[in-house]
């Protein structure tokens, strides 16, 4: 360096280049737990978010009623009606999906409540 702390453009561009990829690098380990976190349908407002879920297979899906007061259930009518019991405000159903292929559900209760488990290998 020069000393001066005057940087010319390209070793500016450089050290800017620099910065970013170890930005990028420190940021790399954040994105594991997103993606494990990512395994969580909520039930909110009449609705499963996300409505569409795709995961890898061997992964348990985690449905989490967070309404003030509705109570929904998950149900997989294509495979002979298995469906969680009830779930009120705050309860969870786990279910771990071994095999990749789609598995529409929609809510018991309310039939226009639909979502879809896509697994891949
Ligand atoms: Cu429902």
């Amino acid at each position: 360096m020069n000393g001066g702390g005057c940087v010319s453009g390209p070793e500016r561009l450089r050290r800017t280049a620099a910065v970013l990829f170890a930005a990028c690098a420190a940021m790399a380990p954040l994105a594991a737990p997103a993606a494990d976190s990512g395994s969580e349908v909520a039930i909110k407002s009449m609705r499963f978010d996300p409505p569409v879920l795709r995961i890898k297979a061997g992964t348990e899906v985690i449905w989490v009623n967070r309404e003030k007061r509705t109570n929904h259930s998950v149900l997989f009518e294509q495979e002979n009606e298995l469906e969680s019991d009830r779930l009120f405000p705050g309860e969870t159903w786990r279910r771990t999906f071994e095999r990749p292929g789609s598995y529409p559900y929609r809510c018991g209760p309310h039939p226009d409540m639909r979502g879809l488990i896509e697994v891949i290998e």
